[in-house]
């Protein structure tokens, strides 16, 4: 047998067709001489109707048997009914049992009972037979297909860089060591170093949307030990080329979201807002201000705690900059300013109080990039490889690192990362 249409493809208008479906048994009620299987396939739910009578004791008697999460095909006639869910049920003429369900389920993908979020994730495979966390899912993957598309549009070559790496880059979180042969070796926190040299090769526009590794040692809402990042680079500009560049990504995957996913928006039950095209951009001396103003103390230098992330995002709402931040919150490749070296052109991208993006202007003078790495408390001899490229040939450049599970974060209204990701990795958590 094979599939002729997805529950959402049938209409009443094809009473009287003949179809064929197949799906999981998301519910069976067998009322004497008449039973009612619900059939759950990817696109939504039908109904299928069989009395006894009509359809004859010997696929009565096969159909009974049924029970939840069997999975099934089901060759049938599409009979309008106004009575029936979607305006249309299933007559069936033929069952085929594809495969049978254990029970009792370890987890109940009809909804009737309600699991705690670690439950869920133990049984991710039986969650995601949900609509709701599907939906989830449906929404990411539509983000990054937008996100593709306007960076193809932009001239962008999509790279993969190595995993496996021989030195951090990003101060501030930790990385995981991995035993490499005879060597020390780390998993990557980003691909920083690589789209970087990348930028001395003529490619000029890369982007990467692959695993970033972080051995964060606190257990968030919003940080996870395995994040997806969505990386860009550009050559022949600067920080605020980089914050256009991310405007565009962000209001085009709003818009391509609200456009192509209605359906899953309306399962999520959520109000969706497209943001204007050009995000509010406030400087770090701003943003302290406002946090001071609701008495959260940050001392200028200060890297913004999670009390005046919050009081700064309930002051800005949705979606805005935070610019020119102190140098020494920043990583060492961050592009000083000019006029005032203590200040660099490095932003973050928040969604209320949510960092959801960070990029700068890098700095692309060999001297002053050794400099800054000693500055840094880092010994330039581990960064040889990197530091070549800067030495033959290296035009300005800029970008930033988007993350794929907090951008959805937003898009879905979801309030735990984990929700956002198919098979999440936190302190905890290393399995499913
Ligand atoms: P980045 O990627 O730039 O590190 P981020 O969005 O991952 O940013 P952090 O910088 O880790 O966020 O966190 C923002 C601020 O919140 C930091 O000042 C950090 O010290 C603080 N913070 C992080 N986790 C916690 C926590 N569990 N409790 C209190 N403060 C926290
Ligand atoms: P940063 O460290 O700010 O910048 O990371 C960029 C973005 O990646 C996401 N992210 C995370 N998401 C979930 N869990 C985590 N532990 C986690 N860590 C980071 C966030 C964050 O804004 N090299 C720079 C980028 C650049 O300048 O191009 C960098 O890695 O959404």
């Amino acid at each position: 047998w094979k599939r002729t249409h997805y529950s959402a493809d049938i209409k009443p208008e094809m009473d009287g067709e003949e179809v064929i479906v197949m799906g999981w048994v998301h519910s069976i009620r067998a009322l004497g001489k008449i039973i009612f299987v619900i059939l759950r396939d990817r696109e939504g739910f039908l109904q299928i109707v069989a009395p006894k009578q009509k359809i004859g004791e010997e696929l009565f008697k096969r159909i009974k048997k049924l029970g939840a999460e069997d999975v099934i095909a089901i060759k049938g006639k599409v009979i309008a009914n106004e009575k029936a869910p979607n305006g249309f049920e299933i007559l069936p003429l033929d069952l085929e049992v594809l495969n049978t369900a254990q029970r009792p389920l370890p987890l109940d993908p009809s909804e009737k009972v309600p699991a705690e979020l670690d439950t869920r994730l133990e049984n991710r495979f039986l969650d995601l037979r949900r609509p709701k966390i599907q939906a989830i899912f449906k929404i990411r993957n539509e983000m990054l297909k937008s996100v593709r598309k306007t960076l193809y549009n932009e001239g962008f070559i999509e790279v993969n860089t190595p995993k496996l790496v021989a030195s951090c880059t990003e101060g501030g979180t930790e990385l995981f060591p991995i035993s490499y042969f005879e060597r020390e070796a780390f998993l990557g926190q980003s691909p920083q170093l690589y789209k970087q040299m990348l930028m001395a090769t003529g490619l000029d526009r890369v982007f990467e949307i692959a695993p970033i590794f972080r051995a964060e040692e606190h257990n968030t809402r919003r940080h996870l030990n395995e994040a997806t990042s969505i990386d860009i680079e550009m050559a022949f500009a600067d920080d605020n080329d980089a914050m256009e560049m991310l405007e565009k990504v962000v209001y085009n995957a709003f818009v391509d979201v609200y456009e192509n996913r209605s359906k899953e928006i309306e399962t999520l039950g959520i109000k969706f807002e497209i943001p204007p095209k050009k995000f509010d951009r406030i400087t770090y001396d701003e943003a302290i201000d406002i946090a001071n103003s609701k008495g959260v103390e940050i001392v200028w230098g200060q890297d913004l705690s999670r009390e005046a992330e919050k009081a700064i995002g309930e002051e800005m709402g949705g979606l805005y900059f935070i610019t020119d931040w102190p140098s020494e919150t920043r990583p060492f490749y961050t592009m000083p300013k000019e006029d005032n070296p203590e200040v660099c052109k490095a932003f973050d991208l928040m969604y209320k109080d949510l960092e959801i993006s960070s990029g700068a202007q890098r700095i692309h003078q060999y001297d002053l990039l050794v400099e800054n790495i000693k500055k840094k408390g880092l010994n330039p001899d581990g960064f040889t490889y990197y530091l070549e490229a800067f030495k033959y040939g290296m035009p300005p450049h800029a970008g930033w690192g988007l993350g794929a599970d907090r951008f959805t974060m937003v898009l879905t209204q979801q309030e735990n990362i984990r929700e956002c990701v198919l098979f999440p990795r936190d302190r905890q958590r290393l399995t499913p």
